[in-house]
């Protein structure tokens, strides 16, 4: 029997300019056990709303899980070791980690886990994911909750993009030559799932740091 070093990665349903979709991956029974994981996430690392480094308020919550979570204000962009508050932030769930696994085969965990909320009117802006020391290690991102149009564009600024929704369980990988592609949220379907109480979205977005 002859053994690979290639890590066993799972399929993608749908690949949309080099970036993987597993549309559905999560079940809704897996998604509910995820909402109550992050749910005790967030009661140990509460949400704050991020401010660009011109001062502007950004329209997501945000939090993380891991060795460092990701955070933005006058000082810029940056991982940091602590919430805001101080506080360690809390681990990644492992089901969360469980998802990574299976869908990338590699065998380090990230570091961060990022938690976006988009509640009515919430977006991103079209960017590229860099403040990462490795670009060799893929993103994977999981959608919860209200649909998003999720919007890619190209490794460089500008030209055409394309666009896609997101649904509730789906699961987004960024990597090779799509690691660096522009990407962002232009809105939400709010009301289009009933999986958060509230509405609105949850994404979680896994990186490896440093
Ligand atoms: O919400 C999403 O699906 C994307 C989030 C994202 O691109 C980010 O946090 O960097
Ligand atoms: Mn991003």
């Amino acid at each position: 029997m002859s053994e690979t070093a290639e890590p066993r990665r799972a399929c993608p349903s749908r690949v949309l300019r080099g970036v993987a979709i597993f549309e559905g991956w999560l079940t809704p029974e897996r998604q509910a056990a995820m909402i109550s994981d992050i749910r005790g996430v967030v009661a140990a690392a509460p949400f704050f709303q991020p401010e660009t480094r011109f001062g502007r308020k950004m329209s997501v919550r945000m939090t993380s899980a891991g060795r460092c979570g990701w955070v933005s204000d006058r000082r810029g962009y940056r991982y940091e070791r602590r919430h805001p508050s101080g506080a360690a932030w809390p681990e990644i769930p492992a089901a969360v980690l469980a998802v990574w696994a299976k869908i990338t085969g590699l065998e380090r965990d990230p570091d961060c886990c990022l938690i976006n909320y988009y509640g009515a009117g919430a977006k991103m802006g079209l960017h590229q994911d860099r403040d990462e020391a490795d670009f060799r290690w893929p993103v994977l991102s999981i959608s919860l909750g209200d649909s998003a149009l999720f919007r890619i564009g190209n490794v460089e600024r500008g030209g055409k993009t394309e666009s896609v929704w997101l649904q509730s369980g789906d699961v987004l990988v960024m990597g090779g030559e799509a690691r660096l592609v522009h990407h962002g949220i232009d809105r939400i379907k709010m009301g289009s799932s009933a999986l958060l109480k509230d509405g609105g979205r949850l994404n979680l977005t896994l990186r490896v740091v440093d």
